[in-house]
């Protein structure tokens, strides 16, 4: 197993729709086993392909408490069939956008349809952490990531100090 370089912005691939994943086969076994290993090694408790440079529909989670046994899952082409009106309010974080953080309103219960690692069609209705790391995710492969939920003068505040400190790091 790997653990892959993530994208941090303002990379512009983080902007990139995802495309679904075609072949459920062993080659995307491995990657998604790559993605964990990335995931747990960050430390996060969710990864979309695209942080990795891999524009492709699969996202990995973890939402088991550290004192608890790890359980992995990972969501092929997944889409969001229902949410519940009721919101919930998250402290966000992104692996790919180091040290910011910030409260985001999500619906608090979403049901999502997905393929799972042997090919087969699932749905799962989440709530939680969950269902926060899975629209954070899911927004990931559309492109989205969660500084779009801010006020504009927060996100260019934000967009800012990622291109000043990119600036740093190629002198
Ligand atoms: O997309 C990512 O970079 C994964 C995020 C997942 C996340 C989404 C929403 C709310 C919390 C986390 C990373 O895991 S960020 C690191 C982190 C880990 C635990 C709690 C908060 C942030
Ligand atoms: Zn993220």
């Amino acid at each position: 197993m790997s653990i892959l370089p993530i994208v941090v912005i303002p990379d512009p691939i983080l902007r990139e729709p995802s495309k679904p994943v075609e072949r459920v086969d062993d080659s995307l076994r491995k990657f998604a086993d790559n993605m964990l290993e990335t995931m747990y090694d960050a430390p996060g408790v969710g990864l979309a392909a695209i942080q990795v440079a891999e524009p492709i529909r699969m996202l990995t989670v973890d939402v088991s408490e550290k004192e608890e046994e790890r359980q992995p899952q990972v969501f092929i082409n997944p889409k969001i069939v229902q949410v519940s009106d009721t919101p919930n309010v998250y402290e966000e974080g992104c692996l790919s956008i180091p040290d910011v953080y910030a409260e985001i309103e999500r619906p608090a219960e979403v049901t999502v349809e997905y393929l799972d690692l042997s090919g087969e069609q699932k749905t799962i209705k989440a709530d939680g952490l969950l269902a926060t790391v899975l629209q954070h995710e899911i927004d990931h492969l559309d492109g989205k990531l969660f500084i779009d939920y801010l006020s504009k003068l927060k996100r260019e505040m934000v967009i800012r100090k990622f291109k000043k400190l990119a600036k740093q790091r190629a002198i």
